[in-house]
């Protein structure tokens, strides 16, 4: 996994951290030269001065002009990040920006082609790509090709989640009724980690994601596979963990495509085993996990939407357990 505090290249958090650099190095430089003024004041011998330079440049000239460029440097920033749609003086300075966000290629016109709505729930992230006419839909994880913007479009139906990558983008709310937007995009292959950035319910701190950026070929690879139904059991034991699971009545709120089951209350499982983590975050992805989140998930996420299978034996547990992490 990425560092949280390292801005990934060629990123929108990368212009938040220049952003943040300016405003740190620039306070402290104008600082230093205050202090050091204040000291010529009071050690210096008395000897007049004109005052009226002083003021006119010291007291005008030099904090309008100082903030006038740190308010238009923000705004394009601000701008570029959301590709926000500006007018009058807005669009001024928006097109401004344009021909560097352009160069930085976090402008999304030449995106337009992945498509991803990011929907948080109480407490996990129903992640929906579209890609030209294909469509699927995964959890608590996202992929993206290196070097590619990709518009996410965030969304929410319970209460107010916010979605914070923070080695790649500023956090953006998600309100009921409301589709906000935001562009991801990384130059480099990396793992980064997100959290869900306001409180949701008493969850919301077992709330992640991870956003895998990946080659090109990487993710086209992912992504057909993804677009796949789920494959047939290979064996006689990933058959009975199937038909455990249809017999479970895990098909009731969980969708595996290519078979019966079409729930749409928790996390579409059609290749959760190829994911990072599971229960968004909680739990790194492998058979025994799985066993233990099916079994025991209320022990491990207390609350969460999904209640503890208790009817199966050990067998069946690891048969389903078993049957899952083949989906891949
Ligand atoms: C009442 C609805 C419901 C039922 C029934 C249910 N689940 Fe879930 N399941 C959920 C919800 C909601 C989550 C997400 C929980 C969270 O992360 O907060 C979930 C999460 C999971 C996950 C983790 C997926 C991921 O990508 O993180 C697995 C695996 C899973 N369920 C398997 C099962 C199995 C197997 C059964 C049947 C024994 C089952 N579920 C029954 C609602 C349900
Ligand atoms: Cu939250």
């Amino acid at each position: 996994m990425e560092p949280t505090w390292r801005p990934a290249a060629g990123s929108s958090a990368s212009l938040i951290h220049e952003l943040s650099l300016t405003m740190y190095v620039g306070c402290t430089v104008i600082f230093l030269l205050v202090m050091a003024l204040l000291l010529y004041a009071v050690f210096s011998r008395p000897r007049p001065v004109r005052a009226r330079l002083w003021l006119a440049v010291g007291g005008l000239a030099f904090p309008v002009t100082v903030l006038v460029a740190l308010l238009g440097y923000s705004v394009a920033v601000g701008n570029t990040l959301n590709n926000f749609q500006g007018q009058g003086v807005l669009r001024f300075l928006l097109d401004c920006v344009s021909d560097a966000s352009r160069a930085l290629g976090l402008s999304t016109t030449d995106a337009a082609a992945i498509r991803v709505e990011v929907k948080a729930r109480q407490w996990w992230w129903e992640v929906r790509y579209r890609i030209g006419a294909e469509e699927f839909e995964l959890a608590n994880e996202l992929r993206l090709p290196a070097g590619r913007a990709v518009e996410l479009e965030l969304v929410t139906e319970d209460v107010i989640h916010s979605f914070w990558v923070p080695s790649l983008a500023g956090k953006v709310d998600m309100i009921p009724g409301h589709r906000n937007r935001l562009v991801l995009k990384a130059d480099e292959p990396g793992v980064h980690g997100g959290v869900c950035a306001e409180y949701c319910g008493g969850q919301h701190a077992l709330m992640g994601l991870v956003v895998v950026v990946e080659t090109e070929d990487g993710f086209q690879r992912w992504r057909e596979r993804q677009a796949r139904d789920a494959a047939a059991p290979g064996d006689d034991f990933l058959a009975q963990g199937r038909s455990a699971f249809m017999r479970g009545g895990c098909g009731d709120c969980h969708a595996v495509r290519g078979t019966e089951a079409r729930g749409d209350l928790g996390p579409d499982l059609t290749h959760v085993g190829s994911r990072h983590s599971l229960a968004a975050g909680v739990l790194t992805n492998h058979v025994g996990t799985m066993a233990g989140w099916i079994a025991g998930g209320q022990a491990l996420k207390p609350g969460n939407a999904m209640p503890d299978a208790r009817d199966y034996d050990g067998q069946e547990l690891r048969a389903v357990a078993a049957w899952l992490e083949s989906l891949r």
